[in-house]
């Protein structure tokens, strides 16, 4: 099993996290409620995939935007409520981050894999002493090595050149977690998702937060147009980007606050 910090450890998990570009923390999500999730997570990759229709669809198990569908599952957003995972982005990226991407990682039973099986890193920017995002995958399963728990290089953050397979998986950490664990990475660490040798889906959920001034991986904002706005609470529409979106004339720069559409401070 590997080292799972409480939440009220702090500056163990951040110390943790810097030196070796993941952590793994605690939440007080409900079993009901990632049991929940994880259902509707594996029902969703099925409406998108008939959805996209294409036959070199690469990425069965992820969604792209899993907002989209709040209109019909609300519950998705309630993630955005919790504590432990705000306070944990919040002591790396500061105040005001937003969301990257909200997707997932859902691994097929009996030899399954997904495309991000093999040794990656999410975003190789490397600007030093900066954390310009940070990736939480929330597992809806136990992890474990037979269901294909993700593989993680310690301290491989600032290491630019692809490690061969070899080195890798000699020296990567598996990571051996309870479910509803919050598995914090540095997008610049190498990993790997494992391979499903279980009868059943290997489930999380992948959500990636960034400053608000970095464009998002998709805009969620117009992913969500069929959702009236102004049915989301006010922090969850900061945290998906409805704060953060370029003017498009001059009243949405200048204009009075309901206006404009980059309303939170530019840090
Ligand atoms: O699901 C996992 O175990 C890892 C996911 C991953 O590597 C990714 O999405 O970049």
């Amino acid at each position: 099993m590997s080292s799972v910090f409480s939440p009220d450890k702090i500056s163990e998990s951040l110390d943790f996290y810097n030196r070796n570009g993941y952590v793994a923390i605690k939440s007080s999500f409900s079993d009901e409620y990632l049991s929940h999730i994880r259902e509707i997570m594996i029902d969703l990759i099925e409406v998108e995939k008939k959805e996209i229709n294409d036959e070199n669809y690469r990425d069965y198990g992820f969604l792209l935007c899993a907002p989209h569908y709040a209109d019909k599952h609300p519950e998705i957003l309630d993630v955005f409520n919790n504590k432990e995972l705000l306070d944990f982005v919040h002591d790396v990226l500061d105040k005001w981050f937003i969301v990257y991407l909200y997707s997932n990682n859902c691994i097929p039973p009996h030899g399954g894999n997904t495309k991000a099986y093999k040794p990656h890193v999410d975003t190789p920017r490397y600007i030093p002493n900066y954390h310009q995002s940070i990736v939480v995958m929330i597992t809806l399963d136990e992890y474990t090595e037979e269901n294909g728990a993700t593989w993680v290089l310690p301290a491989s953050q600032s290491i630019v050149e692809k490690p061969t397979d070899e080195h890798f998986y000699n020296s990567a950490q598996r990571l051996v977690v309870p479910k509803g664990t919050l598995c914090f990475f540095d997008p610049k660490v190498w990993h790997a998702a494992g391979t499903n040798f279980s009868k059943d889906w290997r489930a999380c959920l992948l959500i990636v937060f960034c400053r608000p001034w970095m464009k998002q991986r998709v805009d969620i904002p117009r992913f969500m147009s069929h959702i009236e706005k102004d049915t989301l609470p006010k922090h969850i529409q900061q945290l998906l980007g409805f704060n953060s979106a370029p003017p498009a004339n001059f009243n949405e720069f200048y204009g009075d606050e309901h206006e404009r559409t980059f309303t939170q401070p530019f840090v």
